[in-house]
This record gives C-alpha cells, sequence and structure tokens, in this order.
C-alpha cells in the first residue's frame, strides 16, 4: 500500500531548513539545505530543536533524513570562523540542547543515512535510535583536521556505539568508516543498497510506531540509563520499568490478544 505524506501544518510548515510532513504517525523530518550539504548552521539546529519540542500529536515516530546527495556536512564552518571562546562554548550547548530532544524526547527516531554523515552530522545521527545507512553513507569525524574537537554531544554518544579507541582513530588519523564498515562497528543496525534507505527506514518508523508507547518510552529514556547504572542498581530500576509498563491497559490488552491468537508470533524476517 502506497504511504503518502502531507506535508505539516501549523508552526513545523514555516522552517525553511526544514522539510517536515506526515503519514498517520510517522512525522519526517528531513534536512533541507542541499546546497551546503545540510552543514548545520545555528539556524538549522534551532529549528531541529524546534521540531522534536513541537511534534505532531498524532506523531508516535519520526523519520530524520537529508536532502540532496549527503545526510550532513556537519558543523557549518563559515559560522565558526566568527566566534570567540565565550561564545563557542554556549554554541556547542545550544547543539546539546537539541539533540538531546532527540534522544530522549516523545518518540524513537530513526534516521536515514547517505552520503556524507561527517562530524556535527554524524554527532546529529548518533542522537537517533535506529540507524539505516545507504551503501554510499561514510562516517568521519574531521574535526582533528579542522583543529577543533567534537561539540555536538559525540565525544559522550560515539564511544558509547563504537569504543572510545575507535572514535579517537577516527579524529587523529581522519579515518572514514563506509556503509558496511560502520554496521560492523555498530554505528548503525542496518545497510541497504542505495536510494532504499527511506523505504526501510519507514518500514521500521512503522513497526515502531505501533508499539505501546510506555514501551517505546522505557525504551527510550529507561534502556539507556540502566546501561549506565551498576548492575545493582540496574536491576533495581529494570523491575519498576518493567512493573510499570506491564500494568499499563496497552501492555494488558496486547498479552490478552497473543494468549487469544489474535496477535503475531516471533518469526524470522
Ligand atoms: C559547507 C560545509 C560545511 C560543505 N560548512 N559549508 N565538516 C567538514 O569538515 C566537512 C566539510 N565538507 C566536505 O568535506 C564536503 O563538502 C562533503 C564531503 C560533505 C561534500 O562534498 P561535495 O563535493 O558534494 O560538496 P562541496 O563542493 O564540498 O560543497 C558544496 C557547498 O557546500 C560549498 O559551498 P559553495 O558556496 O562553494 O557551493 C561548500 O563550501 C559547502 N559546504 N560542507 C560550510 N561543513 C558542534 S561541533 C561539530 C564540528 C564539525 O562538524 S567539524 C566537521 C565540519
Amino acid at each position: 500500500m502506497a504511504i503518502s505524506f502531507t506535508p505539516a501544518s501549523g508552526p513545523l510548515a514555516d522552517l525553511d531548513l526544514l522539510r517536515v510532513e506526515q503519514a498517520d504517525a510517522v512525522l519526517h523530518v528531513r534536512l533541507n539545505r542541499p546546497a551546503k550539504r545540510n552543514a548545520l548552521n545555528d539556524t538549522l539546529v534551532e529549528q531541529l530543536q524546534f521540531a522534536f519540542t513541537h511534534l505532531p500529536a498524532e506523531t508516535r515516530a519520526v523519520l530524520l533524513s537529508g536532502e540532496g546527495d549527503h545526510f550532513s556536512a556537519g558543523l557549518d564552518l563559515s559560522e565558526l570562523q566568527e566566534r570567540n571562546v565565550a561564545e563557542a562554548v554556549v554554541h556547542s550547548r545550544s547543539w546539546h540542547a537539541a539533540f538531546e530532544h532527540i534522544q530522549f524526547g516523545r518518540v524513537p527516531v530513526v534516521a536515514v543515512l547517505h552520503g556524507a554523515v561527517v562530524g556535527g552530522g554524524l554527532e546529529l545521527a548518533v542522537a537517533a535510535h535506529v540507524r539505516v545507512a545507504e551503501r554510499s553513507a561514510f562516517y568521519g569525524l574531521p574535526e582533528g583536521q579542522r583543529g577543533i574537537f567534537v561539540g555536538g554531544g559525540g565525544s559522550a554518544r560515539i564511544p558509547r556505539l563504537v569504543g572510545a579507541a575507535r572514535m579517537a582513530d577516527m579524529m587523529l588519523t581522519g579515518r572514514v568508516y563506509d556503509a558496511d564498515e560502520g554496521l560492523r562497528i555498530g554505528l548503525t543496525q542496518y545497510v541497504v543498497d542505495d536510494g532504499e534507505g527511506f523505504s526501510k527506514g519507514l518500514e521500521l518508523a512503522r513497526k515502531i510506531a505501533t508499539n505501546a508507547p510506555l514501551s517505546n518510552f522505557a525504551v527510550l529514556h529507561a534502556l539507556p540509563r540502566i546501561a549506565e547504572m551498576g548492575q545493582a542498581e540496574g536491576l533495581f530500576v529494570e523491575s519498576l520499568m518493567a512493573a510499570i509498563a506491564s500494568g499499563d491497559p496497552a501492555a494488558k490488552e496486547r498479552i490478552k490478544a497473543f494468549l487469544e491468537g489474535r496477535a503475531g508470533k516471533v518469526s524470522k524476517a
């Protein structure tokens, strides 16, 4: 069945550096600055924060992608030249705030990656929960070569996916990973052929959108925190979260549906 997206209405329609469209419970947020390879300037980061804090009520999952040949070239280097040290700290914190709303927002985010996913573009991608890469995708952290450091949360999020040693190698040597390598080291969870990222991402986002909201909330908010805790604390918090989730009417209805043969079985592919 063809799924048709319609342009978002209300304030999301006014964002000039994002193209925002809705299809049922899935909101598609597309970086829309292809002439600059979706380089992230202040306005684009502000608009991302605005979009993720003004999700339409019906949204249960977000698809995040980039217009043009690349997902994102990272920080807009033309703005960097004009900042002093104090302004740079505030700037970095503004990225943290925006990306925090993506990682710890109301709904899961599936990023579809292609072409350059570099610097701040990679920092943005790793704030999402599921990453689908097209074969054209490549990942780099050219900050090392540009004489700067990551400032969009990369040093906190990327080592948690691939380890600090791999990130250090990327920054020190300029190493670039391709799509298959990115999958192998854990930067992404899926690789598909060029041109197929959107449909794969949409398929996943639609599945995610059918989950009980409280289950998705637990995965977004409890899982990463438990993973950072000591085992004893983690197990305790897990028990609380499990009890809260299983006490929700949505869980009771879903389990009843399975027991009555009305819900799907677990199966391969
Ligand atoms: C840009 C940027 C940018 C392109 N800031 N303007 N990021 C980088 O170091 C990556 C720099 N960019 C590249 O390596 C390449 O542009 C790409 C591999 C991404 C794409 O190559 P290509 O051949 O398709 O495009 P292009 O010809 O290099 O660029 C097209 C235009 O986009 C051109 O502008 P024009 O006015 O001459 O047409 C480029 O100047 C412009 N452009 N990338 C500004 N990044 C919170 S801290 C995060 C720190 C970082 O992210 S550092 C990494 C920065």
